[in-house]
């Protein structure tokens, strides 16, 4: 299916300054230690958005002490969790008050419609917050009945500083997914943004402080990977790192954990997610829930249902139908009212995609005028790797037990090359 790459005509220019592109530093923003900038790009169009500090092994060590500092002697871990919940609430009510401002910044800077950040994404993060918040003073340890005249508890404790690095596909919430839980425990943060997308989150780390967040507990370093996220992952004085992205860096960060002081590490990398139709399904109903489940957010998704299968018996009518739903879809400038999809968040996704779609060709699969394919065999690429892209394929099964039998394969596929790769036998 093809999407808008860059270049859409006559974009609506947004109404939001951009205030915020340093480095956030114990409650200060602050330049790079080296002065260097790196531009962060509207997907629309290709143009300069801002000129962002960045980030590198100097400034990461700056935020890591300013962090360590806020954990050792700080108040934040020693607050009441009450009055840490507080401070996420403060902070849900001013992510609500700039939830235009918000949006904006995300659409700008990651190409997704504008109603999808306003009306659902931005609302979630402030939800997100508040739920988080509820959590801060619900945290309880255990006591363990014990033979003999002992006493035995367990009392949970914020780990110490936490590292967490995210990527580019829903900066806002990957943002809050990370920050809420390790708050509400009363850890410290270092978050590297991705370099596609550094702008939201410096806008809402702003709110945080304006909500009584005390310096050196968030603190926001944009940057790339292999210099500002690397120092990251191997601080030797970082107690945990958390990561969101492609499976190849995951095995990047678990490396650089366990070199380092064998930090423990959270990965939520990517996946091939199947969707399932049988022939006693409502097609109309399968065709608009396959169509949602692969083409939000640009197919942008590690939880995208990148693999549909349907039962031959209904195979035809599904594609058919799943054809006509992918042609009529609307495709435009993302600040548009009523556009379904932007454009994809750059030109090395872009490109990456069309590659992927290429290669279905070549191994066999029928791609149709409008840029619709029809799937006919599931060993080929883009039936088994993460496209990360608007690109439907569409398998044709008469067995149940074939599909799952295809979901082990894949499945032992990735196991296989993981040991391979680390010549386990
Ligand atoms: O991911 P990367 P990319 C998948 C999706 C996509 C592919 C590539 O398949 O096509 O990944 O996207 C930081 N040390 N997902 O290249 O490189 C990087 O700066 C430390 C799935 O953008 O993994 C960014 O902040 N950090 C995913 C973050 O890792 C490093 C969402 C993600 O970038 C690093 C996005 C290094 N050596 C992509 N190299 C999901 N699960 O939702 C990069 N980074």
């Amino acid at each position: 299916y093809s999407t808008a790459a860059a270049a859409i005509e006559d974009p609506i220019t947004p109404s939001v300054k951009v205030n915020y592109t340093q480095l956030l530093i114990d409650g200060k923003f602050v330049d790079a230690a080296s002065g260097k900038t790196f531009p962060t790009l509207d997907p629309r169009t290709g143009n300069v958005i801002a000129q962002v500090a960045e980030g590198d092994l100097e400034d990461i060590n700056r935020a890591v002490s300013a962090a360590r500092k806020a954990f050792d002697e700080g108040p934040w871990p020693k607050m009441t969790a009450y009055e840490r919940s507080r401070i996420l609430l403060r902070f849900a009510d001013l992510l609500e008050k700039h939830n235009d401002e918000l949006a904006t910044l995300e659409t700008w800077d990651n190409g997704k419609p504008y109603e999808q950040a306003a009306k659902v994404e931005v609302p979630m993060v402030t939800r997100l917050f508040r739920y988080y918040a509820g959590w801060a003073d619900k945290i309880h340890g255990l006591t363990v009945p014990a033979d003999g005249p002992y006493h035995v508890q367990t009392l949970h404790e914020p780990v110490g500083v936490a590292g967490q690095i995210i990527p580019w596909n829903f900066p806002l919430l990957m943002y809050a997914w990370k920050l809420g839980p390790a708050l509400a425990c009363g850890n410290t943060i270092v978050l590297k943004t991705a370099e596609q997308t550094p702008l939201s989150a410096l806008y809402a780390t702003n709110l945080l402080h304006e909500a009584g967040l005390p310096p050196g507990v968030v603190n926001i370093v944009s940057g790339f990977g292999p210099t500002a996220g690397a120092a990251l992952a191997s601080h030797m004085d970082v107690d945990k790192i958390a990561f969101t992205g492609s499976t190849q860096t995951g095995k990047i960060i678990l490396q650089l954990a366990a070199k380092s002081n064998l930090k423990p590490a959270t990965l939520e990398l990517g996946g091939k997610s199947p969707f399932i139709v049988f022939d006693d399904a409502d097609v109309d109903q399968a065709v608009e829930l396959a169509h949602f489940a692969l083409f939000f957010n640009q197919g942008q998704c590690c939880c995208a249902g990148s693999r549909t299968f349907v039962h031959e018996r209904v195979y035809d009518e599904f594609v058919e139908k799943a054809k006509a739903r992918a042609i009529k879809r609307v495709v435009g400038d993302p600040f548009k009212g009523g556009i379904e999809q932007g454009p994809q968040i750059d030109s090395e996704q872009f490109e990456k995609i069309l590659r992927y779609i290429r290669s279905g060709v070549d191994s066999g699969a029928s791609l149709e005028a409008g840029g619709e394919r029809i799937v006919r065999r599931d060993d080929m690429l883009i039936a088994k790797e993460e496209i990360f892209g608007p690109v439907q394929s569409i398998l044709k099964f008469k067995d149940v037990d074939e599909v799952l039998k295809e979901l082990i394969i894949v499945t032992m596929d990735l196991l296989l090359g993981f040991y391979k790769e680390h010549r386990y036998s």
